[in-house]
């Protein structure tokens, strides 16, 4: 290819080539590689039927899978009207003002986000979005909106799934275009874990809105106005979307001896919330700690305090959350969020089918198709087998969540990270120390990434056999994890009441804290230079066309996405392989179809696989529509 390049250069054409012709031409180094996808999705298939896919660390060999069944729609029918066409025809402040006076109570369908992060550890693949993704439109367009987009499933989609999170939003865009696309962001942090310079953030949300976000949920991990504010104004100055401002609830504002988080606390940062521009509240209970009867004060105040609509969140980890929903409808909460059967309950959200069903033939009953939702819920618990390696292992409700505090999401993944350090059978130590640590660092908002600092600070005192007693006696002569030093440093902003200065001064040591915004530190990213650079790096391979929403990905995750660039002209879009394959491989006689454009399928059969030669070399012998191709894979094991 090097040779072919020199050939059609236009210097050498004209027959004006000097010494320096090479080295001023470093774009003769740019090879158009062959765009022969199929076989790189063989070798894929080869690899990981070989030798696994490195992120199931354990195969149950007696597992079966059943099919899927994919609910009927009609795949000529136009998309009936729904919340995404009321947007477009209203704006967003008249729409506000329309969710307000609607009866009914209405629903965030959070399956494809929040469910499956909480559930499955974020792993959920477009594929079985995909599958589904059109027909769910076009039979529920009363659904208010589906959070598809987000949270950790940003990073997840390109550290451990190799797919594109912006292609999966414009997928699911186009095959939802009536519905309200919503996504989490963490104000400051994006969907990171760390502050991001302020002109990247509104980028970012610039491109979410251009590629197919419309409701954005807000939040800081400190409930800090300072943070939050910055991302409202983007919302609603870059787009025409809807800005949910929320606040994460924490403690229990019906416990007496709580004097930090109270009702008060919580109307006044609503105001402050709706004040700085927000068309929706969120009430954003990322622990499951909203009891039945505090619902019924926290919406009924906020119902009468504030002008904008409520939108609800919860997780049902303590396992008596639809209770609360219960009573926050009947206080008059706007929106609710739940998750389709299947993937519902414990540290996800209460399920979506059984809260219709409990509003069947009542005031505020929506008209919600329950027999076809019961299909969807049926879809996503079979699907959900496929990632079994990613289950927590939780088996019931736990009213401890009372206690230590811990969100539904990093609840599930705390169980397999304790396994990983060794120290599985001490987890309910981590689970306490987790309350411990939150009380010695004063009382604090946790939810991503203030709870992870919280995590980390527990993981390492339990596997250091540290109590809190030693923190606040020798703390001095300990070195804590970096990520607890950064927090105390004032990195991710100040919680509320501030930061416990005695504790401050034994984690910094000699560092200064600072008390302004932490992206006051940085400045505002030159887009233009820095795309530009980004371009010269990952523009060498003609058979991925680089896009500026890879820049933005680049720019948050810069080894997650240069991994993720590299294994797709490695081994193509595997996003378009079925998730039994992509998980686990191809079985001899098993015959799958891939859809490598539209209308362009292939067939994909394994027929054999050699012994390993005496390299370690194994041979598949496959069948790609019809005609036999091998593929050699060097077997690990
Ligand atoms: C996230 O930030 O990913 C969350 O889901 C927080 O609750
Ligand atoms: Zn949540």
């Amino acid at each position: 290819p090097f040779l072919d390049n020199i050939l059609v250069h236009e210097t050498f054409r004209q027959g004006k080539v000097t010494v320096n012709f090479i080295k001023s031409n470093p774009d003769l180094f740019k090879f158009k590689a062959p765009r022969n996808r199929a076989t790189k999705l063989l070798n894929y298939l080869g690899e990981v039927t070989v030798n696994g896919n490195p992120d199931v660390k354990k195969i149950d060999t007696c597992k079966t899978f059943i099919k899927p069944k994919v609910p009927k729609f009609d795949a000529n029918a136009s998309f009936p009207e729904g919340t995404k066409d009321l947007l477009t025809k209203l704006g967003p402040e008249k729409f506000s003002q329309w969710l307000l006076n609607e009866k009914k109570v209405h629903f965030t369908d959070t399956t494809m986000r929040d469910a499956h992060q909480s559930l499955l550890a974020t792993r959920m693949r477009t594929f079985d979005m995909l599958a589904v993704a059109e027909g769910y439109a076009k039979n529920h367009p009363d659904i208010f909106s589906m959070e598809v987009w987000g949270g950790a499933t940003f990073d997840v989609c390109l550290r451990f799934l190799q797919e594109n999170p912006w292609e999966r939003l414009r997928l699911l865009r186009k095959a939802m275009p009536n519905l309200l696309l919503q996504m989490l962001i963490r104000g400051s942090n994006g969907v990171g874990y760390k502050a991001y310079s302020d002109n990247l953030i509104g980028e970012f949300v610039e491109q979410s809105w251009e590629n197919g976000v419309d409701v954005f949920r807000i939040f800081d991990s400190l409930n800090w106005m300072k943070s939050l504010a910055p991302c409202i104004e983007h919302v609603r100055t870059r787009t025409k979307g809807l800005a949910e401002g929320s606040i994460c609830y924490t403690n229990d504002i019906l416990n007496p001896a709580n004097k930090k988080y109270d009702l008060k606390y919580y109307i006044n940062l609503a105001k402050e919330i709706e004040g700085a521009g927000a068309h929706i509240l969120g009430v954003k209970d990322m622990a499951g700690l909203l009891k039945p009867y505090a619902a019924f004060e926290l919406i009924s105040a906020l119902k009468s305090e504030l002008k904008i609509p409520i939108h609800l969140h919860t997780h049902d980890t303590s396992s008596i959350q639809s209770a609360t929903y219960l009573k926050a409808i009947e206080a008059g909460v706007d929106v609710v969020d739940v998750a389709l059967g299947g993937l519902s309950g414990l540290t996800s959200q209460p399920n979506f089918n059984s809260i219709v069903e409990m509003m069947k033939f009542q005031d505020r009953a929506s008209s919600i198709n329950i027999d076809s939702l019961n299909e969807y819920s049926n879809y996503w618990e079979t699907v959900r087998e496929y990632y079994y390696p990613f289950e927590s292992g939780l088996k019931a409700g736990s009213g401890e969540v009372f206690k230590h505090e811990i969100p539904g999401g990093q609840y599930s993944n705390l169980k397999p990270q304790a396994r990983g350090l060794g120290l599985e059978e001490r987890f309910h130590e981590i689970t306490q120390m987790y309350g411990d640590v939150n009380m010695l660092f004063g009382d604090i908002v946790k939810v991503t990434p203030s709870s992870k600092v919280v995590g980390d600070m527990a993981q390492y005192l339990v596997s250091n056999n540290l109590t809190i007693q030693d923190v606040l006696e020798k703390g001095d002569t300990l070195s804590f994890p970096q990520s607890v030093v950064d927090f105390f440093r004032g990195d991710l902003g100040q919680p509320v009441g501030g930061f416990p200065k005695g504790l401050q001064k034994i984690i910094l040591k000699d560092q200064k804290p600072y008390t302004d915004r932490p992206n006051a530190h940085m400045p505002p990213l030159d887009l233009e230079k820095e795309y530009e650079e980004f371009k010269k790096i990952f523009e060498h391979d003609l058979s991925r066309t680089i896009e500026y929403t890879d820049f933005l990905s680049y720019q948050l995750y810069p080894k997650v996405f240069s991994d993720a660039y590299y294994n797709h002209l490695r081994y193509d879009n595997l996003m378009k392989l079925p998730t039994k394959n992509f998980f686990y491989g191809i079985d001899i006689e098993e015959e799958i179809i891939v859809e490598l454009d539209k209308g362009k399928n292939i067939l994909i059969t394994l027929d054999s696989i050699s012994k390993p030669n005496s390299d370690g070399i194994v041979t598949l012998y496959f069948k790609l529509n019809g005609q036999g191709r091998s593929v050699e894979v060097k077997d690990k094991s």
